[in-house]
């Protein structure tokens, strides 16, 4: 089979060099078009080691203008501080509700944990809750309700098993439950050793699309790629398929080498009108890249070549 994803020709899309303020990598951006325009919020390692995420902005997705200040960095006060105190990650961005829900990774001293905050305007963003316990990360929402409850895909850590994808239930953003797990690694599959949301699901007419990652152990260490699963229309804890096989792997040179060797990491990808969609993925976690696919072809993969959910 030929790829199904086509690299943008001009990747990396951004490298910290276009970034107006020190950090070391710009990488796993939420992605999202806000009145017309593609927005990407960045995350960056400042010389710390900590994360912030930055804010970019696109006529056509491809080529972004970084803003001059980070966008979120940890907060100093308040009851986020305690929480975000070694750095914030891996932003997702759900359009709902006339404004964007941004769900992003909080690490501390106490673990990692998913806080969400909301913005309208991609100026002004008030923090609303913090929505896991540690420790958990990646946490997607779908961007329309189901019987009246928002639902989310979310990956809590295990010692007994390898990091699976659940899904949540709630009513108002802050309190979730109905817990239950949806979709495991496969033992000896490229994503055997732990699979993690991706980005914010997307509606086609054969169920929502999403694409995810999965990580296969080498001698070499952890190889990140993507992969994609079909939720149902009506009921997103049904998977209707999985693709068996990755739709992208590290293979350019700024994917196999860099700040983390090996790593395609996807926090967002934008549905088109016609028909394709374009993903948006950190290299090595140093580099942002893009790149298009048809969502049919996506789609038929997770129906024709499918592997067991579980
Ligand atoms: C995961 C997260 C991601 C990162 C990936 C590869 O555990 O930290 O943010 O892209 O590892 O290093």
């Amino acid at each position: 089979m030929s790829d199904l994803v086509r690299r943008f020709d001009k990747n990396p899309i951004l490298t910290k060099d276009d970034i107006p303020y020190p950090v070391e990598t710009v990488h796993n951006a939420g992605a999202v078009k806000h009145d017309g325009r593609y927005v990407l919020l960045f995350r960056s390692h400042r010389r710390t080691g900590r994360s912030i995420i930055g804010l970019a902005d696109s006529d056509d997705g491809f080529a972004f203008r970084v803003h001059p200040e980070p966008f979120l960095e940890p907060a100093n006060d308040g009851a986020f501080a305690e929480y975000e105190e070694f750095g914030v990650e891996d932003c997702r961005i759900c359009p709902i509700d006339g404004a964007y829900l941004l769900t992003y990774s909080a690490y501390s001293r106490h673990g990692v944990r998913i806080a969400l905050a909301s913005t309208k305007d991609f100026r002004q963003v008030e923090r609303i809750a913090l929505i896991t316990q540690a420790d958990a990360r990646n946490v997607v929402i779908f961007p329309e309700k189901f019987d009246g409850r928002y639902v989310r895909l979310d990956r809590p850590h295990s010692e007994i098993s390898p990091w699976s994808i659940w899904i949540s239930f709630s009513p108002d953003l802050v309190h979730w439950g109905d817990s239950k797990v949806v979709m495991k690694p496969v033992q000896y599959h490229w994503d055997e050793m732990k699979i993690g949301p991706g980005a914010t699901p997307i509606k086609t007419d054969r169920g929502w699309l999403h694409i995810y990652h999965g990580v296969f152990p080498t001698m070499d260490g952890s190889v990140y790629r993507l992969g994609v699963a079909l939720h149902d229309l009506k009921d997103p804890s049904r998977i209707i398929g999985v693709g068996d096989e990755w739709i992208l792997q590290p293979q350019d040179p700024w994917e196999v080498t860099g700040y983390v060797h090996n790593v395609i990491f996807t926090c967002g990808a934008i549905p088109e009108d016609d028909g394709t969609v374009k993903i948006y993925w950190g290299g090595a976690d140093e580099v942002m890249c893009a790149g298009t696919a048809r969502i049919d072809d996506l789609v038929n993969l997770c129906l024709d070549h499918a592997r067991p959910a579980f």
